[in-house]
């Protein structure tokens, strides 16, 4: 199932950010949930940095910035064209950076003169001289760092303005800078290394997608037959088809016309392994679906909260897991580094580490022998009888995984850099005395074991050896127009300039160099990124090239139904006004396997009755739906008590006093009970509410659900019962960041 939240990882990293002298953050608020991150933040700013915070909600990290910028929730779009707009009208961008390194510009260019900063205001809430300070001072600062979260991505234009960011960068020559970059902060602990292990329903393995040629390629790494891993799937349609996603799952559950996109069938299990589900949106309908199922397993340290959720009494399975101090291996960080992490002590009683209940559960279902073929191949190259876990699962992984470059990793690598994490510099993460050579984490791309990792992308003025590269060139080498996407500058020490990924059958050509017959037999019919050796990327490395091209970066995705970003307004908008000039996107059969509302749900009168933009956010002493840190008694300590932030003004106007206790409804009519705060980090038409809550449900505990001994000191409705439905266009993320709701004193 799909992590829906938060693709991304950062294209320089937290240290670097030291040497920006601008950082603007927009829809994340580090000080809370990044809080060690953050020290390099206040870092820069002692060095003189400006921090710039553009946010609905006044947050802890908003206290921290030099300046503060309150938006309207979901117009992050038109925000940053209003920037661009202004940028260009005052010839603030780099042009000779755009005209040799990027695609598109001048369409965008043309795209923002419908963004004049008047209209921008009108849409963002912010004062167009605003708009015009931040342009100018941020194109103004070489180098300008950008940070993001999920004030960008949980919106059902998620995907535009994930995209219209980095063009914003690459507008001021911003990417590939030291102290420059677009730095979108992650979630949890290892959710970068959790997509890149492909735990999302649209690809396999390092964002291979699911095609045949991708299935083919992880068979050979798995030594599996292609026709048996064919045999396991009801089609080879099904096999090629993106699952459901952790957004979508109750809806090919609960609503028949889903049925279709789901190779003719109802869902019928669910095992969840790791994500507390209750926090995904229309929670009344996770509800309804777990009540449904034939059967659902919860692979948990905690008692899962969306165990008690559900009313069924049967078919349900709690199978303790043991938890990140029972276990060992690779963790990746926000800024694609590798650590190792060792094991602090062996799982406590009946626990069992996810691997090992993996393994037990293909046994059950037939195909253990399958499913570990590849460790015993690893390990009999070894001259062992038994494979080593995590390290031999490692070595499969870095083997396989090329599109990414993990194969210059390895465990002993990883392990020798968390033995001697002193010898790295905290800043740059170059490495020191004995571990010269490396950057700590080895960020990918890592192209081989003698490669030193890559702290900061696109970097393309020092040598691929030495952690540089060009924009990667994935949509071949010219556009539909005819214009090559091929970069036109040259990096240091290679022999060409812009040039397409290295593949078996472009290698002599590009390279100009000639192959062996033994080495043409090894590599036929591969890319850089397919096949089982490194001779490929080997011989790019020797002519100074990357593997992975040297092209353009794209500002136009021709394929895309948004060609360029575009503003459109969320599909419960406070600013009715604006939805016919700003409407979002048509209806969408079959995304992530739902049919899914968009223009039918957006065309109602939704003010009415929910005149109130809902947000949410975070708290510092809470993690995800707070189960493991409402277990913990001095955390729940912290924070015990669930609650809406509201303006005074608004909340005397609906007789609710700071303390009192209200009901706050959603737009579908549920509603959850929680205590007002009167609060001016909120603007009048808006309120806040922390999403790390769970264990009350519209008004009912649901203490009395849990296993004895299992209690949380904490619980409180989760947010999520009253945020709507809504989900990006191209990941299905939901739209917690931009609703409408309606406060009542209870
Ligand atoms: N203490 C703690 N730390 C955590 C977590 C936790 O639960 N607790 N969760 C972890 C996880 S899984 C994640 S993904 C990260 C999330 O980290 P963040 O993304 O920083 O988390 P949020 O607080 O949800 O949202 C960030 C900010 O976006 C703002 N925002 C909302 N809508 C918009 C918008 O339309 N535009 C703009 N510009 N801003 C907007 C919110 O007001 C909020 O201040 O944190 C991680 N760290
Ligand atoms: N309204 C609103 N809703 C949101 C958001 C928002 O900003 N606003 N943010 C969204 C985001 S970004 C996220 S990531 C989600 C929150 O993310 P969730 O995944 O919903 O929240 P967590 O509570 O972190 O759930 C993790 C679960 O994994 C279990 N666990 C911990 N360690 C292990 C382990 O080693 N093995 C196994 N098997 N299990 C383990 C924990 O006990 C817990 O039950 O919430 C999303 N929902
Ligand atoms: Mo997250």
């Amino acid at each position: 199932m799909a992590n829906t939240f938060g693709y991304g990882g950062m294209s320089n990293h937290l240290g670097d950010m030291q040497f920006s002298k601008y950082i603007l953050i927009i829809g994340a608020n580090p000080a809370v949930n990044h809080p060690v991150g953050m020290v390099h933040i206040l870092r820069a700013k002692e060095k003189g940095a400006k921090l710039v915070c553009i946010d609905p909600h006044f947050s802890k990290t908003a206290a921290k910035c030099d300046e503060f910028h309150r938006i309207r929730s979901g117009t992050d779009v038109a925000f940053a064209y209003g920037l661009i707009n202004h940028i260009a009208k005052n010839n603030l961008a780099d042009i000779p950076y755009l005209k040799e390194r990027v695609y598109g510009y001048e369409e965008i260019f043309k795209e923002a003169e419908n963004y004049p900063l008047e209209e921008v205001a009108n849409i963002t809430g912010i004062p167009a001289k605003d708009l015009a300070h931040i342009a100018e001072e941020m194109a103004s600062a070489k180098p300008a760092s950008l940070i993001w979260n999920q004030g960008q991505t949980q919106h059902t234009t998620g995907t535009n303005n994930t995209r219209i960011l980095p063009i914003l960068q690459l507008v001021m020559g911003n990417i590939g800078k030291v102290g420059g970059g677009v730095n979108i902060l992650r979630g949890h602990d290892n959710v970068q290394g959790a997509s890149d292990m492909g735990n999302l329903s649209d690809t396999l393995p390092g964002y291979y997608g699911l095609g045949e040629g991708p299935w083919k390629h992880f068979c050979k790494h798995w030594d599996i037959e292609y026709d048996w891993m064919l045999s396991r799937f009801k089609s080879k349609a099904l096999m090629e088809k993106t699952g459901y996603a952790l957004s979508t799952w109750r809806f090919g559950v609960i609503d028949e016309e889903n049925f279709a996109n789901n190779g003719d069938t109802a869902l019928k299990a669910l095992v969840v392994i790791g994500n507390g589900i209750s926090t995904t949106s229309v929670l009344d309908a996770t509800k309804e679906a777990l009540d449904k199922l034939e059967l659902v397993v919860f692979i948990d340290p905690y008692v899962n909260d969306a165990a008690v959720i559900t009313d069924r009494t049967d078919n349900l399975f709690l199978l303790p897991a043991a938890s990140q101090m029972e276990s060992s291996g690779s963790v990746a960080a926000t800024n694609r580094a590798y650590q190792w992490r060792y094991k602090v002590m062996n799982p406590l009683f009946e626990c069992k580490e996810d691997h090992d209940i993996l393994f037990g559960l293909a046994d059950k279902l037939g195909f253990k022998e399958e499913f570990q073929r590849s460790l015993y191949r690893i390990a009999k190259s070894e001259g062992r009888d038994e494979f080593i876990w995590p390290d031999d699962a490692t070595t499969e992984m870095c083997q396989s995984i090329r599109s990414i470059a993990l194969q210059g990793m390895s465990a002993k690598r990883l392990k020798d850099q968390c033995d001697n994490w002193h010898m790295f510099d905290k800043i740059t993460l170059e490495g020191l005395g004995d571990m010269k050579g490396s950057f700590y984490g080895l960020p990918w791309p890592c192209w081989s074991e003698k490669h030193p990792g890559t702290p900061i992308m696109y970097d393309d003025t020092i040598p691929v050896m030495e952690g540089g590269m060009g924009f990667r060139v994935n949509w071949g080498t010219e556009a539909p127009d005819g214009t090559s996407l091929l970069s036109e500058r040259t990096l240091p020490n290679a022999q060409v300039g812009g040039h397409p990924a290295i593949t078996a059958a472009n290698i002599e050509s590009v390279l100009g160099v000639t192959l062996s017959d033994e080495e043409r037999a090894a590599v036929e019919g591969t890319t850089f990124a397919t096949g089982t050796t490194n001779i490929l990327v080997d011989k790019a490395l020797e002519a100074g090239l990357c593997p992975y091209g040297n092209g353009k970066a794209r500002m136009v995705v021709w394929q895309w139904y948004d060609k360029m970003p575009k503003h459109r307004e969320p599909l419960h908008s406070i600013r009715q006004d604006l939805v016919g000039k700003y409407p979002t996107f048509p209806d969408k059969k079959d995304h992530f396997r739902a049919n899914v509302r968009y223009e039918s749900e957006q065309n109602h009168d939704w003010l009415k009755d929910y005149p109130l933009n809902l947000l949410t956010g975070r708290l510092v002493a809470h993690m995800g739906t707070g189960t493991e840190t409402r277990s913990a008694k001095y955390l729940a300590e912290i924070y015990h008590t669930m609650f809406v932030e509201i303006h005074p003004n608004t909340a005397f106007k609906l007789g609710i006093n700071d303390g009192d206790n209200c009901w706050v409804y959603g737009v579908k009519g549920t509603k959850i009970f929680v205590k007002a705060k009167h609060s001016f980090r909120v603007d009048e038409g808006s309120v806040f509410l922390p999403q790390n809550f769970s264990g009350v449900y519209s008004g009912k505990s649901l203490l009395d659900r849990y296993p004895e001994g299992t209690k949380p000191y904490a619980i409180g409705e989760a947010a999520s019962l009253v945020v709507g439905y809504g989900y990006d266009y191209n990941t299905a993320c939901p739209e917690t960041k931009s609703g409408l709701c309606r406060v009542e004193k209870a």
